[in-house]
C-alpha cells in the first residue's frame, strides 16, 4: 500500500515538476517578500487597501485584498470615440481609477486619453485628453500626484523622459529628463519626493531580471534627475516582463505585476517558453519599497 502511494506521489511530483519551470522562491530574513496573487490582467495594478485594481490590455478588473475577483469591465473602451486598443499601468485618486489609454501599433501609441473610471463598478465617468503638444510618444504607465496637482507618464519607447500633465486640464507641463537612460518603462508611481519606475529591461530569453528605480522630482521644467536602482527583481518564479506598480498607503507594502510565460521579444509575441501554455499574470507583494536616500 506504502509502495502504491509513493508511486502515485512520484507521479504528481513529476506532473508538478513538468508544469512550470519554476524557481523557489527566496524568503528574505526579514519577510521583505510577502506573497503572491494571481490576476487576470497582464499591465497595471493600484490600490487603496481595501481593494486592488488590476488592468489589463483591454480589461479592468476589481479584487479584494485576498485576490478574489469582485468586478469587472470587459469593453473599457465603449464610448471613448478615438480608435484605442490599449491600457497601460493605471493608478488610483479619490474614487476614480486614472488610466493611460492609447491605439498601440508596431511599438508606437498614437489617440492618446486619460481614461477615468469608477472606482466601485468600473463604468468609465469621463476622458482627459493630454496635451498634443506634449513631446511624449507612447503611454504605458500614469501616477496620480495629488500634492503637486499632476498626472506622470512613463514612455515604454523613451526612457530618458518622464512627462507630466495638469491633473485637472491634461495640459502639458513639463518633463523630467534621465540623466541615466532607462528601458522599456512600465509601471510608476508616486512616493513621497520620489517616482518609483519599473523597467522591463531584464531579457527573459536569458533569465535577467527587470529593475525598479526612483527618481527624485524637481518641479523645474526640463531638469536632469540621476535613476537611483532600488531594487532587482531575481525573486520571480521565471524572469518575463514587469509591468505596474503601486503602494498601499495603508500599510507601506510595495505591489508590483509580472508576466511569465509568454516568449515575447521586441514587445512582440512569439509562443510561450517551455512548460507553458499561457501566459500568467502575478502580483507580487513586498513589506516596503526599500532603501531611498534621505530626503
Ligand atoms: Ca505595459
Ligand atoms: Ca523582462
Amino acid at each position: 500500500m506504502m509502495k502504491v502511494l509513493l508511486f502515485i506521489s512520484l507521479i504528481f511530483f513529476l506532473i508538478g515538476c513538468s508544469s512550470a519551470p519554476e524557481k523557489e522562491l527566496q524568503y528574505k530574513e526579514n519577510d521583505y517578500f510577502l506573497r503572491i496573487c494571481e490576476v487576470k490582467g497582464r499591465q497595471g495594478v493600484s490600490t487603496d487597501g481595501d481593494n486592488i485594481y488590476i488592468s489589463g490590455t483591454k480589461e479592468l478588473y476589481k479584487y479584494d485584498m485576498k485576490g478574489k475577483l469582485l468586478v469587472e469591465n470587459l469593453s473599457p473602451f465603449k464610448n471613448i470615440n478615438l480608435e484605442v486598443n490599449h491600457l497601460g499601468d493605471i493608478d488610483l485618486h479619490k474614487e476614480e481609477i486614472y488610466t493611460c489609454i492609447e491605439k498601440f501599433t508596431e511599438g508606437r501609441g498614437d489617440n492618446f486619453v486619460i481614461g477615468i473610471y469608477n472606482k466601485n463598478d468600473l463604468s468609465l465617468v469621463r476622458t482627459i485628453i493630454p496635451g498634443k503638444n506634449s513631446p511624449q510618444k507612447e503611454i504605458s504607465g500614469i501616477a496620480v500626484d495629488p500634492e503637486r496637482k499632476l498626472i506622470w507618464m512613463t514612455d515604454w519607447t523613451d526612457g530618458k523622459s518622464i512627462y507630466y500633465y495638469d491633473l485637472a486640464t491634461g495640459d502639458y507641463i513639463g518633463r523630467i529628463i534621465l540623466k541615466k537612460e532607462l528601458f522599456y518603462l512600465q509601471g510608476i508611481v508616486v512616493h513621497k519626493n520620489y517616482l518609483l519606475l519599473t523597467a522591463d529591461d531584464g531579457d527573459a530569453e536569458n533569465e535577467v531580471s527587470d529593475n525598479l528605480y526612483a527618481i527624485k522630482i524637481n518641479m523645474f521644467a526640463d531638469v536632469i534627475s540621476t535613476p537611483i536602482h532600488l531594487k532587482e527583481f531575481e525573486d520571480v518564479k521565471r524572469e518575463g516582463e514587469i509591468e505596474g506598480i503601486t503602494i498601499n498607503r495603508k500599510n507601506g507594502e510595495l505591489i508590483v505585476l509580472f508576466n511569465r510565460g509568454a516568449k515575447i521579444i521586441k514587445g512582440i509575441p512569439k509562443g510561450f517558453y517551455p512548460g507553458y501554455d499561457k501566459e500568467i499574470h502575478e502580483i507580487y507583494f513586498y513589506k516596503n519599497i526599500g532603501q531611498l536616500p534621505e530626503d
